[in-house]
């Protein structure tokens, strides 16, 4: 099974298109601890969960295996957010050493391009049944300077789109706030691949129209961990973004 269809099939078993963003902050020796607790609350009303350096880099592998142990516990897949962009042998071996320990799948930047650069980790990745998805358009207000920068009279991220496309990874990373995007960026890649989109919430973006316009998932950290009710708050969500 690819990783695009294990987080369809939790995404309906789990009713929830939302991928927790557990980006939990604070001194950082409690932060595994305060992780784990929230996943106890919230792990069976959510499609998947990713992590990014506010946990990789305090309890490094280690810490990460444990998120990767509960995870796997209650049938959710694991997403390391490292947004990839080095040459091959460095992003192979960051690859294989998540992925040794219980990540499921990886975000890495197609800036990075193929040759020597992202194609080993993808063969790679598919070979262990793992998954790769490419940022093609983020959510803060600086990607227009990058990700809508015209290279021949059109947008990079179109570029960035029919990478994955071309390069057959399981999914694309687009801005919740960027409709119009969504959509192109749905004509480009087809059915088949996934559209995952940060920023709802606390950044501003709207799932539920994110969704209309062609997003399978959306990305939530802060609005539901740092909630006074998180699981109330995820609920919300849940009735919001209609599950698959
Ligand atoms: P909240 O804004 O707290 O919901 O968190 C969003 C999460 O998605 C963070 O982990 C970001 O690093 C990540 N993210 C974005 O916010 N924007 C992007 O364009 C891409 C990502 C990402 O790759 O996940």
């Amino acid at each position: 099974m690819r990783f695009r269809d294990s987080l369809i099939a939790s995404s309906q078993s789990h009713a929830s298109r939302i991928v927790l963003a557990l980006d939990v902050t604070g001194p950082t020796d409690t932060r595994l601890a305060r992780a784990a607790a929230l996943l106890s609350k919230l792990s069976g009303g959510v499609a998947g969960v990713k992590v990014n350096f506010h946990l990789l880099l305090p309890r490094g592998l280690e810490g990460i295996a444990e998120v990767a142990r509960i995870c796997s516990d209650n049938a959710l897949p694991l997403i390391a957010d490292i947004k990839l962009n080095d040459i091959e042998s460095t992003n192979l071996d960051a690859v294989e050493q998540l992925f040794s320990k219980g990540v499921d799948a990886v975000i890495a930047n197609p800036f990075a391009g193929f040759d020597d650069g992202l194609a080993k980790p993808i063969h790679r990745a598919r070979e262990l049944g793992k998954g790769v998805l490419l940022l093609v358009y983020m959510s803060h207000a600086g990607a227009k300077e990058g990700y809508s920068l015209k290279v021949e009279r059109e947008p990079l991220y179109l570029e960035f789109a029919r990478r994955v496309r071309d390069w057959d990874v399981d999914g694309a990373i687009v801005s919740s706030k960027s409709l119009e995007t969504i959509s192109q960026v749905r004509k480009i890649i087809g059915r088949e691949r996934l559209i995952i989109s940060p920023g709802v919430g606390t950044q501003g973006g709207d799932g539920a129209k994110a969704v209309k316009a062609g997003t399978d998932f959306a990305i939530v950290g802060r609005s539901i961990i740092d909630a006074a009710e998180p699981l109330k708050t995820l609920q919300d969500f849940n009735r919001s973004i209609p599950p698959p």
